[in-house]
């Protein structure tokens, strides 16, 4: 077998023929051939605490978004039903910490009863919302998207032929006056010709909102009707813009502040802010609404391709999710899977608007279930893990403006952790900041029962990780330096020295794990353990590349080394609690945390220089067991993905599609969380790539169900854009674009006795052993590696 490696700097790689194939995206569309059903909600229903359940609206409709606003589309011909949510439209919510709630309702009568050959799509490579039928021999279409630079809705009903648009719009302001304990909002509605005007508060943190629906026809006529109805009669075609604000700043102060109902200014009113959006994009009309989306959409979409071969499915969504059910043989699903995963990212974490919170921007409830916020035991971090290595790294900046604002607060937390829990320390020196479990955009909370103060380690990973795959050292210095700094500040003060010397945790806690059904609270948890120890590292490697000097650094070092983070126990388990002997001692056995392991991912404590703890790693997964809640599922898959069982991580990625995927591919827990849909998407890029080792790694963990394949333009750390084409499961090429220049150590399995090398460019290799190559890269330039 002739086996060649040649790399060459190919400016025009993608000119030739065999890669054009292979470069024309494919289209991907999630649809169904009939409506969403429409039964409503139901308050005798609640999951997870959120009222009311409506479960058409869970697992039918289909969302879309753009980071401050989301809408739900039913795609129904007779009433339709659109629901909207705005990311900061917040009622007290469960816990009193806030909580998301459904912005507006709009129902449009079309009384549209038999329709043929009808379909509703989203169409993910456009974020564009479709629903299409005949009706009478008229073909009717109307087409969605929520626009991210002009910040507005569009809709755009179409008929083939004219004056055939008729329907009656009947605007709904949800939940105003219910009396519920959790909600106290206000709300009217005024209709002024073809502008009806959503507003009120919610004054248990000071809300003021206001949205705005502009119809604008063309041909026919409009009506104002009783009860702010719009009547549309005989158009030829209507473009409806659609607006929704709150005076939501976020600042320190809306964190700081002791009282709840002054949280934001309510003297302030988003009235101008929205009137101002509405009128730009009357202005800018349908055309130029839909050319600003589509050149902002596709710029993020369009970076990555991946391609598992197997034939796009023909048949509607649902059909194909309930095919995959019986036989998943069909890779098609999980590809879709991941793409959409991209897309839900681009549509709900956007700079300038608030980060991805729980379910996204979508939320039908009065008492969303869990808040919908910002849960920091895993859920937040889950939804960012694949922003980076799916080439998505700008979308966690609206996590970073948020952890800027609630900082002052996290810093005053920490303070007060530190006295609450009686821990010697002087008050008067920086004690860093600390965040827990509960967060939402309005207040934020210490550690506590539910998680030990690792907690904010797990956020720091991702400052740490944002740097590593973009390399953006003007970040590292400004802002992820400083959180990073300011974590092991306060880490290190929640360290106690044992007799023998090690540094434990005080109070310490594994994330939601409880024995005998009350929360286990000890000292040294690993998760806490290993937290304090990969923020520490982190923090020694970002002090290096900084040139910074500061004792406070050799400190940290000591302190790592007297962690002893991983110990492993008489079954040959990585312990979860340095107390317990066998595993499952302690807690329960098959908990949907399995936080002791986030050393080995999202961290990299455990990794292959240490094969003992790996092998550990693996009879803990087996232990705990591969089912669990949504996200649990997703974390699972990165952690077989690191131990480089790619089948195994392959299998709970079927199993979570088989049992956690809704009929919109929604992922649930249940009930819908959004992390499970962004952890599983990190798998998937998890089992294609890696690179926490000080090397890009594809193909790291291929199963052997992914036989053949493609992807373009996954992101490495070092910020090296990297292509690979695989057939039989062994690549055919990879292809390396330098972003930021600098050395590309490159491993593949035996790549060095396997290869000779051609190079036609300034370009010289190193054999660093039999897997792993090592060249200098130009900022810019691409590099193309056959393996033949
Ligand atoms: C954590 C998890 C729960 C749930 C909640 C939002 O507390 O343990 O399962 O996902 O966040």
């Amino acid at each position: 077998m002739k086996l060649l490696l040649n790399l060459f700097i190919a400016l025009f790689f993608f000119t030739t023929s065999h890669a054009q194939k292979i470069n024309q995206p494919r289209v991907y569309e999630i649809w169904d051939n009939k409506p969403a059903l429409n039964r409503g909600g139901d308050y005798n229903i609640s999951k997870a605490h959120g009222v009311p359940y409506d479960e058409d609206w869970e697992l039918e409709s289909y969302g879309i978004g753009n980071g401050y606003m989301g809408a739900n589309i039913f795609g129904r011909t007779d009433v339709e039903r659109i629901q909207i949510t705005e990311k900061t439209l917040f009622n007290k919510g469960l816990y009193g910490i806030g909580g998301m709630t459904s912005f507006a309702e709009l129902n449009f009568n079309f009384n549209h009863n038999n329709p043929t050959n009808y379909k509703r799509t989203i169409n993910l490579n456009k974020a564009t919302a479709t629903v299409s039928y005949t009706h009478n021999n008229v073909e009717y279409n109307r087409e969605h998207f929520i626009s991210y630079p002009d910040n507005v809705m569009v809709i755009k009903l179409t008929a083939n032929q004219k004056n055939k648009i008729n329907f009656t719009l009947h605007p709904k302001n949800p939940y105003v006056n219910t009396n519920h304990e959790r909600n106290t909002r206000t709300g009217k509605i005024e209709t002024k010709d073809n502008l009806i005007t959503l507003s009120g508060s919610i004054p248990h943190f000071g809300v003021n909102y206001e949205g705005q629906i502009k119809i604008l026809k063309s041909g026919g006529t409009l009506e104002n009707l009783n009860e702010n109805i719009v009547k549309v009669n005989n158009a030829n075609s209507v473009t409806i813009l659609i607006s929704a604000g709150t005076n939501y700043k976020l600042d320190a102060d809306v964190f700081t502040k002791e009282i709840d109902s002054i949280r934001l200014d309510n003297n302030i009113f988003p009235h101008e802010k929205i009137s101002n959006q509405i009128k730009k994009a009357e202005v800018l009309g349908y055309g130029g609404l839909y050319k600003n989306h589509i050149n902002d959409y596709t710029k993020l979409f369009s970076r990555v391709q991946l391609v598992f071969n197997d034939k796009i499915s023909v048949e509607p969504t649902n059909n194909v999710l309930e095919a995959y059910k019986k036989d998943p043989s069909n890779h098609y699903l999980e590809e879709l899977m991941f793409h959409y995963g991209r897309y839900l990212l681009i549509s709900t974490s956007r700079k300038g608007a608030l980060p991805c919170g729980l379910q996204g921007v979508w939320s039908q409830y009065e008492v969303t279930p869990f808040t919908g916020g910002f849960w920091h035991n895993i859920n937040v971090q889950m939804n960012y893990w694949g922003a980076f290595n799916t080439n998505l790294a700008e979308t966690f900046i609206p996590y970073i403006e948020y952890h800027k604002a609630y900082r002052p607060s996290a810093e005053l937390l920490a303070t007060q952790y530190l006295s609450d829990k009686n821990i010697n320390f002087d008050k008067n020196t920086d004690n860093g900041w600390t965040i827990g479990t509960g967060a939402t955009p309005y207040k934020i909370q210490g550690p506590g029962v539910h998680s030990g103060p690792g907690t904010g380690a797990l956020t720091t990973k991702l400052f740490w990780d944002y740097y590593e795959f973009t390399m953006d050292t003007i970040f590292l210095k400004e802002d992820g330096y400083p959180a990073i700094k300011g974590m092991s500040k306060f880490l290190s003060k929640t360290l106690e020295k044992q007799d023998n010397g090690t540094l434990l945790v005080n109070p310490s806690a594994s994330p939601e794990q409880k024995h005998h059904g009350e929360h286990y609270i000890t000292k040294g948890t690993t998760f806490d353990q290993t937290l304090v120890w990969e923020n520490n590292n982190d923090l020694l490697k970002a002090a290096k590349i900084l040139k910074i000097k500061d004792p406070f650094l050799e400190k940290m070092k000591a302190e790592n080394e007297k962690l002893n983070p991983i110990i492993i126990g008489k079954s040959g388990q990585i312990k979860e609690y340095i107390e317990e002997e066998f595993y499952g001692d302690i807690g329960q056995k098959e908990h949907r945390h399995i936080s002791h392991l986030c050393a080995l991912y999202p961290g990299t404590l455990i990794n292959s220089n240490t094969p003992n703890w790996l092998e550990a790693s693996k009879v803990t997964l087996d232990k705990r067991g591969n089912i669990s809640t949504g996200w649990a599922m997703a974390h699972r898959m990165n952690l077989r993905a690191r131990t480089k069982q790619g089948n195994i991580a392959h299998d709970v990625l079927t199993k979570f599609i088989q049992l956690r995927t809704l009929p919109n591919l929604w992922t649930t827990h249940p009930p819908f969380q959004i992390d499970g849909n962004f952890g599983s998407m990190a798998g998937i890029a998890e089992m294609l790539i890696q690179s926490h080792e000080g090397y890009i790694d594809p193909l790291a963990a291929l199963p052997n169900a992914w036989k053949n394949g493609f992807y373009q333009g996954l992101i490495a750390r070092g910020n090296f854009e990297v292509s690979t084409k695989w057939k039989k499961g062994k690549a055919s090429f990879i292809k390396i674009k330098s972003n930021k220049g600098g050395i590309c150590k490159l491993r593949y399995k035996d790549i060095k006795s396997i290869v000779q090398i051609e190079t036609n460019a300034n370009v010289s290799f190193k054999n660093l052993n039999n897997d792993v190559i090592s060249f200098e890269t130009e900022k810019h330039q691409e590099y193309k590696i056959v393996l033949q």
